[in-house]
């Protein structure tokens, strides 16, 4: 008999919404949104639904496996949990605990998939990474300039008379929005869009701006300076609620129109059309993350940042600078699940340019690596590095669902099981503040086990098992924390299935800032503090013609790799098999000056790597832009990431996936 569960969607997205789940003879048959979520409101894409396909697959690990003379053979989970833990106990004598690196991306988004860390710490420390290859450069921003990167409630939008979509695909991306978009516009707010793709979002949009990849923050600097010339910018908010206007000031004056028109690529009167937009609000800017994927991307936020504060959109119902919205995780106490006093070594790599720590570190070199929640195979910068990294690696061991492109260069793969096969709590600091329940509703196919379980017994095998002696509800209860004391307790969650975390809903409405002078900063004390340049700065992308003119003539196109419609990241490509091959995306000046035709075979590359593919005119991109989207497995044709650059961002807490140049030519068959 059919039966119905709720449930929550794990993967890492904007919406992070409620699912109702029909269960049949043991089996996910359908995955549905929740009529009952006030953000889902019985809507979800259909990578959501498709968690149905992912869970039945056949394709699933259900044996844990160990890699002998280059062959997987299927293993007992006694094998595999005693090797393992006791290698982590020899590498612990041997070299110290942080020989072991834990590398990780945020895969699931569930509360108890920050036990990984519990296991790490009291294992002692182990190398960690820090900083972030999805929107590290713009949290780090924000924080400069607000203490925090906070958002407003999704409703707000209809107190805004301007809505301003800056380098989001929300159309594809962040679905609910969308739907908060269309209601807005026939509610009578205006949309502009702000991309260099004129995508599925700058369709519905009063107005499209293209601007030159890279170059958003000359042209945020731009409006800015038009405001002022207009004499309308927020003077009482500037003289009462901000830190170093001067400087901005400076920069503005220093800063003429011939190189911010040249540059940026938009014309003249863009800038006063959007210098009035910003002005005869309230006007609500979506930023995403596109154009901090670049070096000077911290600085992009930050300029963008400053054009909403001098124009009085801070603070205020109906404006915002809504980036992350990390003021939900910070609800959780993730400290009582991680318990990071216990470790007693320590050591960090960037999360860019872990490849390059594995194959150079020192006192001790990298033994071995634990992969949770993430195939960076495929999903980290310069892949060519992160494999030669893995390969020369001793000890590979990976947790996942799937034979992925990081789960073939392991020694042990350990199966995990999917969100319907276990119990957690699921919530997003990217947009709307509820937290979801998620209860385990089906049993794992074969030998499949949670992470928990393979935490907890790899924990008792090396001596420290009393740390994970709890059952998943006191977990759960751990995490809740102070939240339980306030009545958001797991058992009304478990009743009600989803809960409103107290956030704010309008971040600085007091107009009290988190920085080190509790004011908006222009000039930034906490980068100073870190002996960074606190200023805002003019700064193009590392591979451009204004930084390296030789470079951008030999490689004349951007290629940006934005994040596929129907996958989430890596994760769908084996259940689709219309997506198995690889599409190259191309502006339609390149077609013209490369005589280059749609589905004709074509080749991609720079230093770093290459990629082939079949041909694709993008309609309206921005003149010399190319675009694969991300996640493709190798035996499909390989992740674009070949091509990326691991360096980061200005305040080196991002990537700088996007600024990548790139050449393109046809293929010749024989
Ligand atoms: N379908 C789908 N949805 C997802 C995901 C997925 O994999 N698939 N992943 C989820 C995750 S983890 C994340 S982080 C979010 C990301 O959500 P988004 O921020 O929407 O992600 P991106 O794909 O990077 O697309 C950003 C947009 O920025 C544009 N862009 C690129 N460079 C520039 C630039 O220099 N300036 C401007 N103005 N725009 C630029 C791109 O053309 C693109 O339209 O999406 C989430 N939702
Ligand atoms: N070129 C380029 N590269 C990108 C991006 C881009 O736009 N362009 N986007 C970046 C962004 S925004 C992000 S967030 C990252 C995402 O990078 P990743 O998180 O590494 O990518 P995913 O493909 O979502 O998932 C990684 C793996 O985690 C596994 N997994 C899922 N749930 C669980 C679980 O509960 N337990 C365990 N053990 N494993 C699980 C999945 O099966 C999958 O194989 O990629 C980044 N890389
Ligand atoms: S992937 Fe995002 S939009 Fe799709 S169901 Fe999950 S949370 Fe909702
Ligand atoms: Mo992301």
């Amino acid at each position: 008999m059919a039966e119905q569960f709720t449930s929550a969607c794990p993967l890492n997205c904007w919406d992070s919404c409620g699912f109702y789940v029909t269960v049949e003879d043991g089996k996910v048959k359908k995955v549905e949104g929740d009529s009952n979520h006030p953000i889902t409101q019985g809507k979800i894409c259909s990578r959501g639904r498709m968690l149905e396909t992912k869970t039945n697959s056949k394709e699933r690990l259900l044996y844990p496996l160990k890699r002998i003379n280059g062959k997987f053979i299927e293993i007992s989970w006694n094998q595999a949990l005693d090797e393992i833990s006791q290698k982590l106990k020899e590498i612990k004598d041997q070299y110290g605990t942080t020989a072991v690196l834990h590398s990780h991306d945020y895969a699931n988004n569930g509360l108890l998939k920050n036990l990984d860390k519990r296991f790490f710490n009291c294992y002692g420390g182990v190398t960690e990474l820090v900083g972030s290859i999805c929107w590290g450069a713009g949290i780090e921003a924000q924080t400069w300039d607000f203490g925090q990167s906070y958002s407003h409630t999704p409703e707000d939008i209809y107190y805004s008379k301007h809505i301003v979509i800056w380098g989001r695909n929300v159309a594809r991306t962040n679905m609910h929005l969308f739907q908060h978009l269309q209601e807005a516009k026939k509610r009578g707010a205006t949309i502009t869009v702000i991309d260099p793709i004129f995508n599925a979002t700058a369709k519905i949009a009063h107005q499209y701006i293209s601007v030159k990849p890279g170059m958003d923050g000359l042209f945020a600097l731009g409006i800015a300076k038009e405001i002022v010339a207009l004499g309308l910018e927020d003077k009482k908010f500037i003289q009462l609620y901000t830190h170093g206007y001067e400087d901005f000031l400076q920069l503005l004056n220093q800063t003429s129109w011939e190189e911010i028109i040249e540059i940026t690529e938009v014309k003249r009167e863009t800038f006063t059309k959007l210098a009035h937009i910003y002005t005869s609000g309230p006007t609500t800017t979506y930023l995403g993350l596109g154009m901090q994927r670049y070096e000077n991307g911290g600085n992009t936020i930050r300029l963008i940042d400053a054009l909403i504060a001098i124009s009085g959109n801070v603070g205020v119902q109906g404006g915002g600078a809504n980036f992350g919205n990390v003021q939900v995780g910070q609800s959780f106490d993730i400290s009582a699940l991680a318990l990071p006093e216990q470790k007693t070594a320590h050591r960090t790599f960037s999360m860019m340019k872990q490849a390059e720590g594995i194959l150079t570190a020192k006192d001790p070199e990298i033994k071995m690596i634990m992969v949770t929640c993430g195939n960076p195979l495929s999903q980290v910068p310069d892949t060519n590095m992160v494999r030669k990294a893995f390969q020369s690696t001793e000890t590979v061991v990976v947790i996942d669902h799937f034979m992925t492109d990081t789960a073939q260069e392991a020694d042990y793969v350990l199966p995990t099981t999917t969100v319907f096969e276990e119990t957690d709590i699921y919530y997003s600091s990217m947009y709307h503040a509820y937290m979801n329940y998620g209860q385990a509703i089906v049993s794992p196919p074969g030998e499949a086990k949670s992470d928990l379980w393979i935490w907890t017994e790899l924990a008792k095998r090396l001596g420290f098992g009393h740390y994970f002696d709890h059952s998943v509800d006191e977990f759960l209860k751990m995490g809740l924390g102070k939240l339980e004391a306030k009545g958001y307790t797991l058992e009304r969650l478990k009743e009600q299935k989803h809960l409103l975390l107290p956030v704010q809903e309008v971040p600085w409405k007091e107009k009290r800032f988190k920085t080190p002078t509790g004011k908006y900063e222009f000039t930034s004390l906490a980068a100073e503090k870190k002996g960074l340049d606190g200023k805002l700065k003019k700064l193009f992308p590392k591979e451009s013609y204004a930084n390296n003119p030789a470079l951008a003539k030999k490689y004349p196109y951007n290629l940006l790799s934005i994040h596929p419609m129907r996958s989430n990241h890596s994760q769908h490509y084996p259940l689709i098999d219309n997506l198995q091959s690889i599409k190259i995306e191309v502006s339609e000046d390149i077609a013209r000056e490369k005589g280059l035709k749609e589905n004709e075979q074509v080749r991609v590359f720079n230093e770093r790597g290459e990629i082939e593919g079949i041909l694709k005119i993008l309609k309206k991109a921005h003149g010399k832009t190319i675009n694969i989207d991300e996640g493709q497995w190798r035996k499909f044709g390989g992740s674009v990431n070949m091509l990326t650059s691991n360096e980061e961002s200005d305040n080196k807490l991002g990537s700088i996936l996007y600024d990548c140049l790139v050449d393109i030519e046809k293929v010749f068959k024989e």
